[in-house]
Parts: structure tokens; C-alpha cells; sequence
């Protein structure tokens, strides 16, 4: 870290097939120009490939330079998997998963004896899901050989990505079996541990080899007459171990952890009942005289007295946890998946486990044996008898509580107390409430809380902020305070009204304390540019669904532009991407665009862009990877079309000769129908409803997922309630409109006739045909309809679902009822849509009268026909909406119409065709 020169001597590219060097001087110079405006080098040459005329390049660009100053060295603690993790002062505590220890896990030491490999590395793997930052993996066992075991099982870890992105702590008291696994791990690990135990020698040489093989090092308060079980002993070999460490061997003073043991409490000795105190005490004196250096500890070790009573062990845990942290414990080695809440601990076990741990109490063991009797089974959250329990706790915790379960009920009074307390509006946003939505926000950050629950959060938030704000208006009367972090214009772009996902990422910023001004759907340019200025916007988010809305994107982007704007751009949703925004937008705009592809990442990208040093990181990071976007698009190689007349030869054969066109049941006249709720439920596909949640699994086993379940069931059910609710009240109409005409295909084209005789064209539509160059046939939807000399027809429709909630201001809507209606009604849109063709196969057109398929496969398409729509792959064009609008009289007849982008309204609406024929695919 600390050496002074940094060098780069770069070869002119790889060598090519001829074993020659492409790079160009030009193209090289502005990529070490790069490097050295990043002052990321200091010396700079040339290597295979490059000549003079090279390194003159180079050297010209090097010379008006001031040399580069090396960084500091950092004073964390830098550990890795395949990815970096730095552990500071200020880091949160670090979870070490525990269970894949032979010693420590029954499970796990069977899986390992009976040779099931893999089914051990998916311990792992669920600790890291369960949130283990760390892995601790120990293979210490009588008959099995640690060595071999370690370095095969550590082999196999860092296969899976998902568990090799995180360091491991190689658990062992055998030192073998940790420099063998110091051997396997690419990252930086953790070894765990060397101790005084076997002498100052054998310390300093383990210490060493631990530096040389680049780990950070776990130091156990042991010495040469035993393990210190007293707070005195610790401190004291804690501080002679760290004064050999750093005096004989300079080791670097942020890799040294120090384990002052964690022993069993309430075991029934006397002696025992200050081991859980003495522990964080020396944490405590760690963290005042050894400034720099971290701490550790196996924290399920203090609760053995309580084997097998779970709840007990947990309450013990969550309070041990809670007491270490704060005296300053760096990391501890837990069950990942199983820690409760400090204050999701019930309070009477809560306060007899804080009595036993800090010793305030000599009956705690006593007390805590008899409430082991009454909490049994499997955690203790789960069990917590009375519910309103957290009513009781000081006005914070409440706040906090509520934010966290997302529970309104309350939340106006706590925030009148709090006002009541601190007397001044602002400090009760900045203190308590924000403390909250900092928890939330952790919890979401963790994976431990989900959208939807963020979501419900953020309401409970809006209701405080919403209670005190006329407060907060005569304080900013009287001293014109600015209460918020920054203003952020949120839009749908003109021609466009998707905004699903636009409303969670207004609601998600809101309750971070940022003012949104949402200008809803379909903006044009004009109004978000001269809205921004008047509202004296930080950031600008630009939202869109349709392909159409790219090019408005452009548009905005570069008008800001033309008006020198300076503030930066969020692009999101649905047709956006990383690719669009960086080839097509963000050269256009000088600012910083930045394409946010879901709700979660716009909290820290706006909370970057919002802050002065931090915007221009983030700025140049995403310069720096759209450029390579850029480079890689330019380079694509793009294979070869066929030409359009070669794929029209290449058509698919479609079997014309036995076609029988089924003269479609219910005639040839548009009908107009509506049909109700009730009807369409069975039909709802839930997976993507979860998706627009950003619950990621297919339904139904998504409700019981280890890690969504909850969260996903617990939306589901009020899903289903408001489903429930709209059947009732007819809050949501769906209609719908669907026709049969005389249809031929004409080349590409497929045209409707206006009469039996075919001899008036009354509409065409045009397709696009496949032109890739594989074996395969390029298609076009215009195969699957007969040509002109035989009969054959197509159908088209057009079913949308219309909000009918009367606007009661009693009645009040939240954001979370609204994006709970959007997206069901999407879904039932879609549902209508999929229910409408079934009946048209089945009896409306009738041309497959006995088919009879469950949900699933529908959901999978195992029909006859298909129903594509426009603006999707099979016909990108948008356009073609117009013309089935017309021919549906979609507007007068079910009062849905099209923007001038081809987005429909209302925005829950499905449209397309209807194709019979047995072959048709897209
Ligand atoms: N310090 C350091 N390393 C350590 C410890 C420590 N490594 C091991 C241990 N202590 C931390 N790991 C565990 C792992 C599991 C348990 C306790 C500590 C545990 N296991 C259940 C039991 O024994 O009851 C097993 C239950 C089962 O079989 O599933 O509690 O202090 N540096």
C-alpha cells in the first residue's frame, strides 16, 4: 500500500493472430492519460508491442505532471472473498457464520463424515444468505484428517460465487490445518486463531507466517498457564500479546483481533456469572487502549448451560450481542440465520437474560431456569405474549418499531410525544424518526427487510412528517430552515404512463427525507425542465415502459443540455438500461446520467450525487463503465443479416394444403363485454406481481421461501384482501373488446377484407420478418395466416381495467394502497386477457372446443393459437395499435385510448391479435 512508485508498462494490446501487437499510439496514450488524471501511476513504460515512438507518447503525457502522492496507508482492516470488505471504526458489527464447524454443528459434522460435500457447502451458503458477512469453517474432529478435509471443503466454497465473495475465517486449533487452508484461500482470510498457549516463539512464528500468507489474525486470551477466564487476566495477556506483535514484529496493527473468550454463564458456579460481563468489559478496554485494533468472539458459546431450549438461548444471545456491540466488539461468530432483536425479545426474559449476563442479579440462573420451562420450541419472537409489550418502551424504540413493522396505528402520538420531549420539529425528523428509517435502511441494505415492508414503512413515515409539518412551517416562518436532504423531479416521460416503479422509488426517496416533486405521466420536456428550475430540483429522474420513451428520454437530456442544466439525471424503468442510458443518453448530456435499474439502488445513488465529494466518485466510476459499455458496443461484432428477400425464402412452411379455417362462432361484429373480478382471480399469474415487489421466485413456492417467504405471504394476503375488496365495491372495471375479420397474408403483410369476395381491402398490418442467419426458418407472423386463395381469419383485441375508486377524501389513500392497486390491477389486466383467450379458442372462435388446461398452463402457454401484441419482439412496431384501436373502436367502446407515443390508457391495457393456426409461434 505504501509504496511510493506505481508503475504501468503496458503491452500494445494482446497479440493478435499473427502474433502482432493492434493497439495504436493514440489509443494508448489516452488510456494511460486515464490512469494518470485517476493518479493511478507514477512511472509509466512500454512493453511487448510498443516502440519509441511509444514511449515518447507516453512520456509526453507524463512530463507536465506533478509527481503522484502515494495514498496513506488505511487504518482499517481490509479482508476478501471475491470481493472487498473493509472493516473500520465505524463498520457495523460483522456477522461470522458458525455452522459449518464439525465441532459445532451436528448436521454439519454428518454431512462431512458421510462424505456429503455439497450438501455442506450449501451450509455455507445459507449462512451467507441468512446475512454471514464471514464464514468460519472448522474441521476439527478426532477421525478425520483436518488438513485434507479443509483444503477440499475450501476448494469447493470458493466455487460457488456466491459464497467465495466473502471471506473466511479458517477455524482450527491445529496449526496444520490452518496454513493449509491459509494455502486455499484467494481472498484475505481470517485465521481463527494463534494464541501465547504454546510460548512467545511459537506465537511470533505463527503471527508471521500469518502475515506472509496476507491474513488477519484472531488472538485468543491464552497463555502458557491457560485460557484467561477473568477480566484482569484478558486485559492482561491481550496487551502483552499486542505489544510482541507490534514491537517484535511490526505486525499491522488493523489485522490483529483479539478473542477475550467467551465463556458458558448461568452454568450454576459463582464463578461463572461475571464471564459474560468480564468479556465486555475487555472489549470495552480494548477499544479505549488498543485504538485501531478489533475484537471477536464465539457468541453462541456463552448459552451451553441452555442446550436445547432455543428460546432461551436466543433471548441470551440478542442481549449479549446487544451489550458487546456496544462496548465496541468488532465481529462475532453467530448463527447467521438465527439472532432475534434485542427488542423483539420479550421483556421479561429480556431483563432476566441482561441480569444474568451483566451479573446484576445472583437469582438470574435461577430465574432464567424458570422461564425455560415456558418458552419452548424453536425461537422465542414468535412467542412473544402480549403484543402491544412495546407500548411500554420510551418513546424512541416505539418510533423505531413502528417504522420497522411498518405499523401506523400509533404513530401520530409517539411523534406528538417526541415533539412534546424535544420541542422542536426538525430535531424529531433528524432524530428519531430518521434514526428509524436508518434501521429500515440497514434492514433493507441487509437483505432482512423486503420492498413491500420498505414500502409500508416510508407510510409511516409520510403520517409523521405529514403530523408535523404546519410546525415545521412556523419554524421555517421564523428561521427559514431547509428540512430536507435535496429535491428530486420524478417523471414518466411524454406519450408514456407506466409508473409503477416510478411511485416506489418517490416513496422509497420520500422517506429518506428527500423532496419529491412527482410529475406524474406522459411530461413533456418542457414541463420537468421548467418545474426542476422553478422547484430548484437536485436531480432529475426520468421513468419509462414502451421502447418509444427512450427516444424521449434523449430528448430531455438533450434539451437539459442546450439549457445548461447541471444537475445530474436518473434514467429507470422498464425498456431502460445500462446499455441505452450509456450509449444513447448519457453522451449527450455533460452532466452525470445514471441509470438506476431498480428501487433500492436510487437511495444511494441520489444519497452520492447529493453529496459534494461523493458525486464526483461516483460520477467518474460511471463514466468509466459506460465508456467501456460504449467500447464494447462499438466493437460488437455483429453477425450478418440475412437479406430481406433471402429470409423471405427461407419463410416456414406452413402446411396450407390440409388447412380448414374454423369460421370463428360468435360472427364477424366487434363485441364489447365486461366482465367481473370475481371471474378473472383463477387466472392471475402472482410471479410477476412479486417481481414488480422485487420479490424474486416463482409462486406459490415463493410464499414459503426462507428468505422472501414472509414478506411475500404477507403481501399476498393483503393482495388478496383487496381483491376481496374490489369484487365488492366494483372499484375496477374491466372491459373488453375483441372482433373476428376475413384475413389474408400478403407477403409480410396480413390484410383484413372488407367483403366475402376479397375484393376490398378494408386494413393491413405490416410485420416484421426474422432476418438471422441461423438453420432455422425466419419467421413473421404473417406465416400463420392463410394467403389469398384460401379462407382463413385473425382476431384482435383490446381489454383494459379502469380505476373506479370514488375520490373520498375520508378515505384517504396511501402509498402503499396505490402501488398495492396498481400493480393488481396489471395483473388482472393481464388475467382478462388471458381469460379472453381461452374463450376464444374454446367457443368464441371455437376452433379448439375441447381444451381444458389448468392455470400453470396457460401460464405456459400449452394452447393452440397465440395472442401477440405490439411493441413486444415478435412486432416492435407500436404503431400497429392504432389501427386495432380503430377497428375495435376501442375508445368508444371500452374508453381506452393511445397516447402519441402508442402508450395506452389507462395504463392497465392489453392489446394484440389473435392467431388460430396450429403452427403459429413467436
Ligand atoms: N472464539 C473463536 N472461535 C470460535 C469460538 C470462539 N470458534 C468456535 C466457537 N467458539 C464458535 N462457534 C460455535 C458454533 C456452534 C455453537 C457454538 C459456537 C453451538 N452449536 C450448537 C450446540 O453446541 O449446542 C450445536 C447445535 C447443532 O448441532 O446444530 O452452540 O469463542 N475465535
Amino acid at each position: 500500500v505504501a509504496t511510493t512508485f506505481t508503475s504501468v508498462h503496458p503491452n500494445a494490446g494482446l497479440p493478435n493472430a499473427f502474433g502482432e501487437y493492434d493497439e495504436t499510439v493514440a489509443n494508448m496514450t489516452s488510456i494511460i492519460r486515464e490512469m494518470l488524471d485517476e493518479e493511478l501511476v507514477n512511472v509509466v513504460g512500454g512493453c511487448c508491442g510498443t516502440t519509441p515512438e511509444y514511449t515518447a507518447a507516453f512520456a509526453e503525457c507524463i512530463t507536465s505532471r506533478k509527481p503522484r502522492i502515494s495514498p496513506k496507508a488505511s487504518t482499517s482492516m481490509f479482508l476478501s472473498g471475491l470481493e472487498q470488505m473493509e472493516i473500520s471504526n465505524e463498520s457495523l458489527f460483522v456477522n461470522v457464520g458458525e455452522r459449518t464447524n464439525i465441532a459445532g454443528s451436528a448436521r454439519f459434522r454428518d454431512l462431512i463424515k458421510q462424505g456429503e460435500l455439497a450438501t455442506a457447502v450449501k451450509v455455507a451458503r445459507q449462512q451467507v444468505d441468512d446475512g454471514a458477512q464471514v464464514i468460519d469453517v472448522n474441521m476439527d474432529e478426532g477421525l478425520i484428517d483436518g488438513p485434507a478435509m479443509m483444503r477440499e471443503y475450501l476448494d469447493r466454497l470458493m466455487m460457488d460465487p456466491n459464497i467465495a465473495r466473502v471471506p473466511v475465517m479458517i477455524d482450527s486449533s491445529d496449526w496444520e490445518v490452518i496454513e493449509t487452508g491459509l494455502q486455499c484461500v484467494q481472498g484475505k482470510c481470517i485465521v481463527n486463531s494463534i494464541s501465547l498457549k504454546d510460548g512467545e516463539e511459537e506465537f511470533l512464528r505463527r503471527a508471521a507466517l500469518c502475515a506472509r500468507y496476507g491474513a488477519a489474525v484472531i488472538v485468543m486470551a491464552f497463555d502458557e498457564t491457560g485460557q484467561a477466564d477473568v477480566y484482569e487476566r484478558k486485559i492482561e495477556i491481550i496487551q502483552r500479546a499486542y505489544d510482541l506483535l507490534t514491537q517484535r514484529l511490526n505486525f499491522p496493527k488493523q489485522d490483529i483481533i483479539f478473542d477475550p473468550n467467551i465463556l458458558t454463564i448461568a452454568t450454576g458456579i459463582e464463578v461463572h456469572q461475571d464471564y459474560g460481563r468480564d468479556f465486555i468489559r475487555a472489549c470495552e478496554w480494548v477499544k479505549t487502549h488498543l485504538p485501531g485494533v478489533h475484537t471477536s468472539g464465539g457468541i453462541s458459546n456463552i448459552s451451553f448451560s441452555f442446550r436445547g431450549n432455543n428460546p432461551i438461548r436466543e433471548a441470551l444471545h440478542a442481549v449479549f450481542l446487544f451489550h458487546s456491540i456496544r462496548a465496541g466488539l468488532t465481529m462475532g461468530i453467530v448463527n447467521a440465520g438465527q439472532l432475534a432483536r434485542y427488542d423483539d425479545i420479550p421483556a421479561e426474559l429480556r431483563d432476566v437474560a441482561e441480569a444474568a449476563i451483566l451479573n446484576t442479579d445472583p437469582e438470574a440462573s435461577q430465574k432464567l431456569l424458570q422461564l425455560a420451562s415456558r418458552y419452548k420450541g424453536d425461537s422465542v419472537v414468535e412467542q412473544t405474549t402480549d403484543r402491544l409489550e412495546w407500548r411500554n418502551w420510551s418513546v424512541t424504540k416505539r418510533i423505531e418499531h413502528a417504522l420497522v413493522t411498518g405499523n401506523s396505528e400509533y404513530i401520530v402520538a409517539d411523534t406528538a410525544e417526541a415533539l412534546e420531549q424535544i420541542n422542536a420539529p426538525l430535531a424529531v425528523i433528524e432524530g428519531p424518526l430518521m434514526a428509524g428509517m436508518n434501521v429500515v435502511g440497514e434492514l433493507f441494505g441487509d437483505g432482512k427487510m423486503f420492498l413491500p415492508q420498505v414500502v409500508m414503512s416510508a407510510q409511516v413515515m409520510r403520517t409523521a412528517v405529514n403530523y408535523l409539518e404546519p410546525f415545521l412551517e412556523q419554524e421555517r416562518a421564523r428561521y427559514g430552515t431547509k428540512i430536507d436532504r435535496g429535491t428530486i423531479v420524478l417523471a414518466t416521460v411524454n406519450g408514456d404512463v407506466h409508473d409503477i416503479g416510478k411511485n416506489i422509488v418517490g416513496t422509497v426517496l420520500q422517506c429518506n427525507n428527500y423532496r419529491v416533486v412527482d410529475l406524474g405521466v406522459m411530461v413533456p420536456a418542457e414541463k420537468i425542465l421548467t418545474t426542476a428550475i422553478a422547484e430548484n430540483a437536485d436531480i432529475i429522474g426520468l421513468s419509462g415502459l414502451i421502447t418509444p420513451s427512450l427516444r424521449e428520454m434523449v430528448k430531455v437530456a438533450e434539451e437539459m443540455e442546450r439549457r445548461n442544466f447541471r444537475v445530474p439525471l436518473l434514467i429507470g424503468g422498464a425498456t431502460t438500461s445500462k446499455a441505452h442510458t450509456a450509449i444513447k443518453i448519457d453522451p449527450v448530456y455533460t452532466q452525470p446520467v445514471v441509470y438506476v435499474p431498480d428501487a433500492s439502488r436510487s437511495i444511494p445513488v441520489v444519497a452520492k450525487l447529493l453529496s459534494e465529494q461523493d458525486k464526483e466518485e461516483l460520477a467518474s466510476e460511471v463514466a468509466l463503465d459506460y465508456e467501456k459499455v460504449r467500447e464494447r458496443h462499438a466493437n460488437r461484432t455483429v453477425r450478418a443479416f440475412r437479406s430481406l428477400e433471402e429470409a423471405r425464402e427461407n419463410k416456414i412452411d406452413v402446411a396450407w394444403e390440409n388447412h380448414e379455417p374454423v369460421v370463428p362462432l360468435v360472427g364477424l361484429d366487434v363485441q364489447v363485454e365486461q366482465v367481473p373480478v370475481n371471474d378473472l382471480i383463477s387466472y392471475i399469474d402472482w410471479t410477476p406481481f412479486f417481481i414488480t415487489w422485487s420479490l424474486h421466485g416463482k409462486y406459490p413456492a415463493i410464499l414459503d421461501d426462507e428468505v422472501v417467504g414472509t414478506a411475500a405471504s404477507d403481501l399476498h394476503h393483503k393482495a388478496v384482501s383487496l381483491l376481496d375488496e374490489l369484487t365488492h365495491n366494483d372499484c375496477i372495471q374491466l372491459r373488453g373488446a375483441y372482433g373476428f375479420w376475413r384475413a389474408n397474408s400478403l407477403g409480410d403483410d396480413v390484410v383484413l377484407w372488407k367483403d366475402q369476395q376479397k375484393s376490398h381491402e378494408l386494413a393491413r398490418f405490416h410485420f416484421l420478418r426474422q432476418q438471422h442467419h441461423y438453420e432455422q426458418p425466419n419467421l413473421c407472423l404473417s406465416d400463420f395466416v392463410a394467403p389469398k386463395a384460401l379462407d382463413d381469419y385473425i382476431g384482435l383485441f383490446v381489454v383494459t381495467a379502469h380505476d373506479c375508486r370514488v375520490n373520498n377524501p375520508a378515505t384517504q389513500k396511501t402509498d402503499f394502497d396505490e402501488i398495492l392497486f396498481q400493480s393488481i390491477s396489471d395483473r388482472l389486466v393481464e388475467a382478462y386477457a388471458e381469460q379472453l383467450h381461452e374463450r376464444v379458442r374454446r367457443t368464441l372462435w371455437g376452433y379448439s372446443p375441447k381444451e381444458n388446461l389448468h392455470t400453470q398452463a396457460l401460464i405456459e402457454e400449452a394452447y393452440q393459437g397465440i395472442r401477440p401484441a405490439p411493441g413486444y419482439p415478435a412486432c416492435p412496431d407500436h404503431q400497429s395499435k392504432e389501427l386495432i384501436f380503430e377497428l375495435l373502436q376501442a375508445t368508444d367502446n371500452v374508453g381506452a385510448s393511445l397516447t402519441q407515443n402508442y402508450a395506452m390508457l389507462p395504463a392497465s391495457s392489453v392489446s394484440g391479435w389473435y392467431f388460430s393456426h396450429a403452427e403459429s409461434r413467436y
